[in-house]
C-alpha cells in the first residue's frame, strides 16, 4: 500500500509508534509538552528512538482522545503537530501519520508530507471527508461510539462485532461516494473508544470478521484500561499484556499495531510473523 511517497508490504505486520504532542497525553511515556523548544527536541529523540527500534509509522497527535480527555482547538493543534511532522520529515525514514480529525490540520499535515491520515472519528466532523478526500492520502477510519468526554458512561451494542462491521460497510460507501477509494482504507474497531472490557475483549476475539471485509486493519491496545482492568495492571506496567494482544491482532489478521512499545512490540510480531509464515517457506 502507498502512504504518500512511501510503499509498505502490508503482508507483513507493521507497528505505529505513538508519539503524543498533548500535555494531558493519557499515557506518560508517550507525552512529551513542556514548551515549543524542549517539546519538538525530546519529540525528536522518541522520535529516533521508534525508528531506530523498528517502527513503520510514527503517529503524531496534538488531541487527546483518552477516554474523559477535552477538546482542543483546530490553531493548538496545528502549533503541536505541524513543527514535530516537519522535523520528523526532513531527517527520519518512516511513515508519518497524522491522528487528527481536524480538516485544517488533515490539510497542512498532507502539506507536511505525512503519508497517513488517522481519525479517531472516521472523518465525521464537518469538512473532513473533503479534506482527505482532497489530499489523496490513505485514511484510517476508526469506530467510535459517543465521544472522548462522555463514551465509557454505559456504552451498548447489539452484539459490538455485527455492529462496528455495518458500521464500516456504511462509512466506506460515504467515503467512496466522497472520492476516497476503498483502496486508500483502512479500518481500526477502536479498542476503549465507547466500549466495555467485554466488548472489547469479543471485538479482538472475533477481529477476523472485520478482517474479511479485505481492508487492512490498524489496532490500538497499547498500555489501555482493557489490560489494566485484566490484570489489574497501572499504565506502566501493562507492557506484557500488550504485547499478548499485538501477537492476538496479528494472528486474526491485523497487519498495523499502534504501540507506545515498539521495540518489543517489533520482536513479539517478527516472531508471531516468522510462525505464521512457515508453511509457505
Ligand atoms: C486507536 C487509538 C488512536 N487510540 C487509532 N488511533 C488512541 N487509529 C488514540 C483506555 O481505555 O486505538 N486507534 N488514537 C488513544 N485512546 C485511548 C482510548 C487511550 C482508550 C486509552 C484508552 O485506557
Amino acid at each position: 500500500m502507498l502512504f504518500g511517497d512511501q510503499r509498505l508490504n502490508l503482508s507483513e505486520p507493521h507497528v505505529m509508534g505513538v508519539l503524543n504532542v498533548t500535555p494531558d497525553s493519557f499515557s506518560d511515556g508517550g507525552s512529551l509538552f513542556a514548551n515549543q523548544y524542549v517539546c519538538l527536541d525530546t519529540a525528536m529523540e522518541r522520535a529516533r528512538a521508534m525508528v531506530a527500534e523498528g517502527a513503520s509509522f510514527l503517529d503524531i497527535g496534538g488531541e487527546s482522545t483518552r477516554p474523559g480527555a477535552d477538546a482542543v482547538s483546530a490553531q493548538q493543534e496545528l502549533d503541536r503537530v505541524i513543527p514535530v511532522i516537519e522535523a520528523i520529515r526532513a531527517s527520519l525514514d518512516v511513515v508519518i501519520s497524522v491522528d487528527t480529525s481536524t480538516p485544517e490540520v488533515m490539510v497542512a499535515a498532507a502539506r507536511a508530507g505525512v503519508g497517513l491520515i488517522n481519525d479517531v472519528r472516521a472523518l465525521g466532523r464537518k469538512g473532513a471527508l473533503q479534506a482527505a478526500a482532497d489530499t489523496q492520502l490513505p485514511v484510517c477510519l476508526m469506530h467510535m461510539q459517543g465521544d472522548p468526554k462522555t463514551m465509557q458512561n454505559n456504552p451498548v451494542y447489539d452484539s459490538v462485532v455485527e455492529d462496528i462491521s455495518a458500521y464500516f460497510d456504511e462509512r466506506v460507501a460515504q467515503c467512496e461516494h466522497a472520492g476516497i477509494p476503498a483502496e486508500r482504507i483502512l479500518i481500526d474497531p477502536g479498542f476503549g473508544f465507547g466500549k466495555t472490557l467485554v466488548h472489547n475483549l469479543q471485538l479482538l476475539k472475533q477481529l477476523s470478521k472485520l478482517v474479511n471485509k479485505g481492508l487492512p486493519v490498524l489496532v490500538g491496545m497499547s498500555r489501555k484500561s482493557m489490560i489494566g482492568h485484566v490484570l489489574n495492571r497501572p499504565m506502566d506496567e501493562r507492557l506484557y499484556g500488550g504485547l499478548s494482544v499485538a501477537v492476538m491482532a496479528y494472528e486474526r489478521g491485523a497487519q498495523i499495531v499502534r504501540v507506545h512499545d515498539v521495540g518489543p512490540t517489533v520482536d513479539a510480531l517478527h516472531m508471531a510473523h516468522a510462525v505464521m509464515v512457515s508453511d509457505q517457506i
